[in-house]
């Protein structure tokens, strides 16, 4: 979560890293209103490379997961800042990224040798 985004202190968040905010001097009579905190609770995206033996963009209940294929997720989180991050499948095809912050992701599929993909890479929001 970042602090002091927007430039407007009355709408902004103030808590930093560990929730605490910097010294803040009040003086006889102050009421200061700026001071606020936002939260957000962690996304996920994810899940599944798999073999489409049949070719027609669908998993089937017969099609077997591909283990070993790169996943990259790159983006922005909601503040502005870059995320990329690399996984592979896990032996049964599933793959997943979680504890992302609030962002815009896209997600690129390596092609395991052989093989041709069925699917385009999708960009992703999650909110
Ligand atoms: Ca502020
Ligand atoms: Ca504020
Ligand atoms: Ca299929």
């Amino acid at each position: 979560m970042a602090a002091d985004q927007g430039g407007n202190d009355a709408l902004d968040s103030d808590a930093g890293m560990g929730g605490m905010t910097p010294n803040e001097v009040l003086t006889s009579g102050e009421n200061n209103t700026t001071y606020d905190a936002g939260f957000y609770q962690p996304a996920s995206i994810g899940d599944y490379v798999w073999e489409d033996t049949d070719g027609d963009g669908v998993q089937d209940g017969t099609e077997a997961g591909i283990g070993g294929v790169p996943v990259t997720l790159t983006g922005t989180t909601g503040d502005g800042q870059p995320v990329t991050l690399n996984t592979t499948t896990a032996p049964d095809g599933s793959y997943l990224f979680d504890n992302l912050e609030p962002g815009t992701y896209k997600l690129t599929f390596g092609t395991p040798a052989g093989y041709t993909p069925v699917a385009p890479t999708r960009a992703a929001t999650t909110h």
